[in-house]
C-alpha cells in the first residue's frame, strides 16, 4: 500500500479543526487511496484538548489514518508535511487594534513560515484559513525561504461555495449545473464574487438573472456577510462550512478541477488582471498535476474592474502594514 501523506493542522482543538480532522482522516482531503499521518499543532494550553480530540479521531478506525502526532512546536509538527492547513489564529477580539491583530498574527506567521521552510516536505502546499487568511499567507509565504512562493495559498473557496449556493437557489437551478463562478481579492468584506463570467446551465448567469439591483443590493452583500450571519444565528463563526471549503480546496489543488470549470484560490499574483505581483489575492484557477494555474485572458467589464480594484487595494494596505511591522 501506498506510504502515508504527512498533513499538518495548526489550530487543532479549534472549532474548524473538529471538523475538518476527521474528513482529512476519512479521505474525504486526498483521496480513498492516500493513508494520511496527522499532525496537530497547538498552543501549550490547548494541547490536553487536542489529545481528546485525537482519542475521537483514534475511535472511528478510519482505515486510512497511519498515526496522529500532537505539538506545541511548529518545526516539529510541520516535519515532513506535504500539506499544512494553517487554521490557528489570532481573531480579533473586542477593544483590539487593527496593529495589535496583525502584530499577533505576525508572530505567529512568521514563526510557521520559518518552521516550515525548516523542515515540511519538498513538495509541501500550504492552504491559510486563520484570519486576516491573505495576509497570514503573505507573511508565512515571505518568511519561508527556499520554498517556492506559489505553494502559499488562502481560503476563499467557502466565499466561492456560498456564492454558488446563492445563485442555485435564486435560479432553482442544483449548484451542478453551475460554472465559472469566481471570488476575486481579499476573503473579507471587499472581497468581489463574480457573476458576469459565471454560467448556469451554460447560460451567463447575468442573463438568466437580469436584475442589477439583486446582484447589487443581494448577492453580493450577502455573500461579502454571510460570515456575520452565521456568527448572528448560531452563536459562533462558520466552521464546519469552514472545513468543508479547505477540504474543497486542497483536494482540487492535487487532484485538479474538473474540465471546462474552475475555482476560486487566493494565490500570489503573477501581476495577472493587474494585481500587483506577489500579493494573494484571490483569482479563478484551474489545476491539474499538483499545479494550480490563474485562468487568463478574462474580459473585465467595468463595473467588475472597481470591486477588483477596491479588494485589491485593500490588500496592498494590509501588506504595506505588516511590511512596516518588519513581519515580510
Ligand atoms: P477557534 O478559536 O475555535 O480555534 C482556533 C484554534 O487555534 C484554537 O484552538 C487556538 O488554541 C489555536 N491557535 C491559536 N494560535 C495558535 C498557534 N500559534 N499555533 C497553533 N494553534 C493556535 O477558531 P476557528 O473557528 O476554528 O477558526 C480558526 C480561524 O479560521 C480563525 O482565524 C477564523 O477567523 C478563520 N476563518 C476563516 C475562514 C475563511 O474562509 N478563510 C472562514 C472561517 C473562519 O472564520
Amino acid at each position: 500500500s501506498p506510504s502515508p501523506v504527512t498533513v499538518a493542522v495548526t489550530g487543532a482543538a479549534g472549532q474548524i479543526g473538529y471538523s475538518l480532522l476527521f474528513r482529512i482522516a476519512s479521505g474525504a482531503m486526498l483521496g480513498p487511496d492516500t493513508p494520511v499521518a496527522l499532525s496537530l499543532l497547538e498552543i501549550t494550553p490547548a494541547l490536553g484538548a487536542a489529545e481528546g480530540v485525537a482519542m475521537e479521531l483514534d475511535d472511528c478506525a478510519f482505515p486510512l489514518l497511519h498515526s496522529i502526532s500532537i505539538s506545541d512546536d511548529a518545526t516539529t509538527a510541520f516535519a515532513g508535511a506535504s500539506v499544512a492547513l494553517l487554521v490557528g489564529s489570532r481573531p480579533r477580539t473586542k477593544g483590539m487594534e487593527r496593529g495589535d491583530l496583525l502584530a499577533a498574527n505576525g508572530a505567529i506567521f512568521t514563526t510557521q513560515g520559518r518552521a516550515l521552510a525548516e523542515s515540511a516536505a519538498d513538495d509541501l502546499k500550504v492552504l491559510v484559513v486563520g484570519n486576516p487568511a491573505n495576509t497570514n499567507a503573505l507573511i508565512a509565504m515571505s518568511n519561508a525561504a527556499g520554498v517556492p512562493r506559489e505553494r502559499f495559498t488562502a481560503m476563499t473557496r467557502l466565499d466561492h461555495n456560498r456564492a454558488l449556493a446563492q445563485l442555485a437557489s435564486r435560479t432553482q437551478r442544483p449548484v451542478t449545473d453551475i460554472r465559472h463562478m469566481t471570488i476575486w481579492g481579499n476573503h473579507s468584506a471587499t472581497q468581489y464574487p463574480d457573476l458576469f463570467r459565471a454560467e448556469v446551465g451554460g447560460t451567463v448567469a447575468t442573463e438568466l438573472v437580469d436584475d442589477q439591483a439583486w446582484l447589487e443590493g443581494e448577492f453580493i452583500p450577502t455573500v461579502q456577510k454571510r460570515g456575520a450571519a452565521i456568527i448572528e444565528a448560531r452563536g459562533s463563526s462558520s466552521a464546519a462550512s469552514a472545513a468543508s471549503a479547505a477540504i474543497d480546496h486542497v483536494h482540487d489543488w492535487v487532484h485538479g478541477t474538473p474540465d471546462g470549470d474552475w475555482v476560486s484560490m487566493a494565490v500570489p499574483s503573477d501581476g495577472s488582471y493587474g494585481v500587483p505581483e506577489g500579493l494573494i489575492s484571490s483569482f479563478p484557477v484551474t489545476c491539474a498535476d499538483g499545479s494550480y494555474s490563474i485562468v487568463g485572458g478574462l474580459e473585465l467589464d467595468e463595473f467588475s474592474r472597481a470591486r477588483i480594484d477596491a479588494s485589491v487595494a485593500e490588500l496592498v494596505e494590509e501588506r504595506d502594514a505588516v511590511a512596516g511591522l518588519g513581519l515580510l
